[in-house]
């Protein structure tokens, strides 16, 4: 299923096969939380952005429009057009950092819908079926992210219900993949490393999780607070005790630089916020760093966003175009920035594999690191 292709240091280039088709890492996952990518971008212009996975929200999804609506149209890959593969976030994550959270327990987490207040209860169980439903091609385990400065005692206790959840999740994914009306009965489960900044925990945990032969593992609870530093500490520490011949993934992350020296310390999937939250307020990536499109200096900028960028923005719209959109409010503008800033980072994923090839990843990520930092043009 997951086969590395070549290995450049501690970075890996590789292919993961699913039932939804096969995909190159390193790569970065699209964010469509409510089963849309925000700024208005349809799932035809995917693959236009080079896009090879979307990811959507368990929790969000089961409150609006509800799981079992999806499941009764057909599962979500049919319900938004997208037959590449989907992987959906277990609600974990969610839950604690979005809806009134009200208690957690050894059976799981009893919360208020950010939508209508509703009280809902969800577990490892629940959060299977949910994920279920939506009949992604990967589900991700059900975990307590603690907050970035939480106790040492905290943490060594949501660490193992964290471990304990996920041999529930393991169990129930299995029941449900051999149930007749299952829609993906090749639903895949992914593992989710935490321990916060600890570094015995984050290690304990990943032994222990890897024991349990997943086709994939996370790393999560990181960026919520912590430095960039102690960010890529843990990765060091971490990465080596989980299976080398599963992706791992790091959730939630982030910036080009992060991505970049995640990769080096062997990560494989990303997903972040940020290149659609930027686009949506005018924020757009270059090589050169970021530009703020509604700046007076862009009136009349008869250039691309960036020069030589194959995004559809770039191929006939003017800075001074997009700026006019973005001033007058017209949704318009937002969405050439997100297409923009989503292209650009699938972008630099495959400029990431192709210097991992080609053994030389290391100058393509200092000239890269160098290039981002070196201001606007
Ligand atoms: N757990 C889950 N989803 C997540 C995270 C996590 O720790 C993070 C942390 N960066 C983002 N998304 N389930
Ligand atoms: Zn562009």
């Amino acid at each position: 299923m997951y086969k590395i292709l070549c290995k450049d240091g501690r970075a890996k280039r590789a292919e993961f096969q699913t039932v939804h088709g096969t995909v190159q890492t390193p790569l970065f996952m699209n964010v469509g939380t409510a089963a849309a990518i925000k700024g208005a971008v349809a799932t035809t212009d995917l693959k236009d952005i080079g896009c090879q996975i979307e990811l959507s929200n368990t929790y969000h999804l089961h409150v609006r429009p509800g799981d079992k609506i999806v499941k009764q149209m057909g599962g979500l890959h049919k319900f938004m057009y997208w037959d590449r593969p989907i992987l959906t976030d277990s609600g974990g994550f969610q839950v604690f950092s979005l809806a009134g959270l009200r208690k957690i327990k050894e059976e799981g987490v009893t919360f208020n819908s950010h939508v209508d207040g509703r009280k809902i209860f969800m577990g490892p169980e629940e959060s299977m079926q949910i994920q279920s439903n939506l009949a992604s091609t990967i589900a991700m385990a059900f975990d307590e992210c603690a907050p970035a400065l939480a106790d040492r005692q905290y943490v060594e206790n949501s660490v193992a219900r964290t471990a304990r959840w996920l041999v529930r999740c393991k169990n129930e994914m299995e029941r449900l993949n051999s149930l007749p009306d299952t829609i993906n009965k090749n639903q895949l489960l992914f593992g989710i490393n935490q321990g916060a900044i600890y570094d015995d925990i984050r290690i304990d945990h990943a032994k222990r999780i890897s024991e349990l032969d997943l086709p994939g593992y996370a790393i999560g609870g990181l960026a919520v607070g912590e430095s960039a530093e102690q960010m890529y500490h843990i990765l060091d520490v971490t990465v080596p005790h989980l299976p080398e011949d599963r992706p791992t993934y790091l959730m939630g992350v982030g910036t080009p630089a992060n991505i970049l020296e995640a990769v080096d310390r062997g990560v494989d999937f990303f997903d972040c916020v940020y290149p659609s939250r930027n686009g949506r307020h005018a924020h757009v990536y270059t090589k050169h760093g970021k530009l703020n499109l509604k700046n007076a200096r862009f009136e009349t900028d008869d250039r691309p966003i960036e020069e030589g960028c194959g995004c559809p923005a770039c191929q006939h719209y003017s800075r001074a175009y997009i700026r006019h959109l973005l001033k007058a409010n017209e949704m318009l503008g937002m969405r050439f920035c997100v297409l923009h800033n989503l292209y650009f980072y699938n972008n630099m994923m495959k400029e990431i594999r192709e210097a991992i090839e080609e053994g030389r990843y290391q100058s393509y990520k200092k000239s890269m690191l160098e290039s981002l930092a070196g201001g606007e043009q």
